[in-house]
Order: structure tokens, then sequence, then C-alpha cells
């Protein structure tokens, strides 16, 4: 077998960026990546998310600022284009847009409300019906540019990063001691990161205590864009529960220009329960004509008819929050609910504490509350 002080399994995101962390602190570090470099198969891929500071509470905002902070690096030691600002909105009749208010004004966030007239003056391509929050901090991320600048980052820190090598089991041998096998061989080590996120209660089961974790296959869609790419926001329509626009439109939309590929919308996880190794890809009707039926009443800005629908997989906790955690000498990281991009970059200082130290998270941000 070979040795390593740290194999990260799982090269999405999230691996990527615990392997770039882990090679800055000096550690010898093996990722393992089941696909082949910029494979679609997890929730990693694509050319836009999006990035906001916006959050109701001071842990989130403070994740997001060390990752805006840690995304600049990534830009200066790569060279890679990755975060870019457009500025965010949230609109909608929801109660939560008054709690992400109070939020940001605790926190020290940027934003302010619009009327709906100001509000569509500044991003025509959106229709609104209520006052808009607006965080001018917020934009967008090149998700697949951002994979490979964090596995490049790594590897010019001295990190080996193996695709198409699938991690069949991980053996626990001690407190300190474990074992990744792949079919051509195992890896002995001090500590793994299992950063498999939608595979981790298949890699993890008997291994490490988690919660229930939903899998579900998720289904945006590119809008042709009427008003050009350079004026969308990033945005988050927020329906109030019980009314009859919740039923039909599902509670909640994203969205966020995707340069040369359109406008992305989507229904905030609402898609079908899946096995990540058993999925159809292929969007659910009812749902794409719901999103369809959206951008007609609410995106006067997009071509409702000229779309082009993605799959991906949110793998969600009961509370949506994440799932970071270490067990022994094996590291977790899933369950990150949809909303888990942002924070890559932190999330990747977050698992090297608990690989090199073990410095848990909730008890490092205990004074942030
Ligand atoms: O966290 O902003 C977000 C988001 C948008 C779509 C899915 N998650």
């Amino acid at each position: 077998t070979d040795t390593a002080d740290v194999v990260v399994v799982g090269g999405g995101a999230m691996g990527s960026a615990a392997a770039w962390q882990l090679a800055r602190r000096g550690a010898d570090v093996v990722l393992l990546e089941r696909f082949a470099p910029g494979h679609t198969n997890g929730a990693s891929h694509g050319a836009s998310r999006i990035f906001r500071l916006s959050y109701p509470d001071r842990v989130h905002i403070r994740l997001a600022r060390e990752a805006e902070r840690l995304w600049r690096e990534l830009e200066h030691v790569t060279g890679a284009r990755l975060l870019t600002v457009t500025g965010g909105v949230d609109h909608g009749d929801h109660p939560y847009l008054l709690e992400l208010a109070e939020g940001l004004a605790a926190g020290g966030v940027a934003h302010r409300w619009l009327g709906p007239e100001e509000a569509a003056e500044r991003w025509p391509g959106i229709r609104f019906a209520t006052r808009a929050l607006y965080h001018p901090d917020s934009g967008r991320l090149h998700a697949d540019r951002a994979v490979a600048a964090l596995q490049d980052a790594a590897r010019a820190l001295g990190a080996v990063v193996r695709h198409e090598t699938p991690a069949t089991a991980i053996e626990v041998l001690g407190e300190d001691k474990v074992r990744v096998h792949t079919d051509g061989g195992s890896y002995t080590a001090r500590r793994v990161v299992a950063a498999v996120n939608a595979w981790a209660a298949k890699l993890l089961d008997g291994l490490v205590p988690l919660p229930p974790l939903r899998v579900t296959q998720e289904q945006p869609a590119h809008f042709a864009a009427l008003v050009p790419e350079a004026r969308w926001p990033s945005f988050g329509h927020r329906f109030a529960e019980g009314t009859a626009d919740a039923g039909h439109f599902y509670g909640g939309v994203y969205g966020l220009a995707t340069p040369g590929e359109g406008v992305k919308v989507g229904f905030h996880g609402v898609g079908p329960e899946v096995d990540p190794d058993r999925r159809d890809f292929t969007p659910e009707p009812a749902q794409l004509a719901a999103l369809r039926e959206y951008a007609h009443q609410f995106l006067p800005g997009v071509d409702p008819a000229a779309f082009t629908p993605i799959s991906c997989t949110y793998t969600t906790t009961p509370d949506a929050n994440f799932v970071l955690d270490r067990h022994g000498p094996v590291v977790v990281a899933t369950g990150f609910s949809g909303h888990g991009f942002k924070f890559v970059p932190a999330v990747g200082r977050v698992l090297a504490d608990l690989a090199v130290d073990g410095t848990r998270p909730d008890r490092r941000f205990a004074s942030a509350r």
C-alpha cells in the first residue's frame, strides 16, 4: 500500500478545497476522484453558482466572508477568474426577507431595500411585485473553473490528484490510522477526508453517524436572455407559504446569468429523491412546465420558450445545515443542502482543521453566534 498523511476521497469542489488547504499546511495529500475531470455526476459542475454573504445568521455570514477572501486568494495563486461581483437581490412576500435584512444589519453586510419600481429599473429582466432587498457584494462563481483551480493549487503544493480512481472502501485501523481501498491498490493514512456528498451514506455506512441525507435530482434550466447578461443580479424570489404562488412555484426560485449560456433559473430543492448511481438526468415535465410558467410571469428578460435543462444533485440534511465532522480518523463533509458552493474554500479550511488538529467548526464558531 502507498502512504499519505491525508487521503481526500471526492474531487468535487469540497474535496478539492480540502486538498488545497491541507497541502498549504504541509500535509502529504492524495486526492482520489471517482470520475474524469469536468464530470457532471455530482454537484460541482457548470459555469455558475450564486455567491452571497446574505444569510440571516452570523455563522454563515462569517463563513461566506472567509470564503470570499479565499476565493480571491485562489484567483491570485492560479490566475483563474472565479468570482464576479454582480450584486444580488431577494424579493417576494416571505417573512424570511425580514430575517435576512436583520441578519445583514447585525453582520455589517451592505444592503438596502428598493421599492418595486426602482428595482425593476435597475434589473429590467425581473418583475418585482414586492420591495426588494439589494446586497451589492453578491455575485457569481464559476464552478468548473473553481474545481480545476483548487486542484491546480493543491498540486502546485505537492498534492497528488488521481481521477477515475474510485475509493471502494474505507477501513478504520485505529484512532490515527485508516486505509482507503481502490481497485488499483490501497492507501494508508492518518486521516481520510470523505467529501463525497451524495455518496456519503453509501461510503460511510457503519463508519460515521450521519443525519438523514436526502439526495435529490434538481433541474434548473438556462433560459435565453433578452436583457443582456451583464444586467442580471444573482436573485432569490421567496414566496410566502400558503399562498397560491407557493403551491404553484414550490416556494422559492433562484437565478443568475451564466455568460454565454443564458440565465440560469431553478426551484430550490424540490426534485425527486434519487440514488446518485441510478439517476436518469431527465427533467420532470411538471417541474419544467412550472419553471417555464414562472419565467413567463416573473422574468420578462428571458424567452420562456428557449431553454436548456440542467441536471444536478442536492444532498439535504433535516435542517439544511452542513455535516462537517470527525469520527476517529474519518473526517466527513456532506449535506450541503443546495447552498454550499459559495463556502467551498472556507469549508476546505474547516476540513483541514478537523483533519490536522481535530478543531470542530461548532467550537470555533461558537463565539460568532
Ligand atoms: O445558496 O444562493 C444559494 C443557492 C442558489 C441556488 C441554490 N443555492
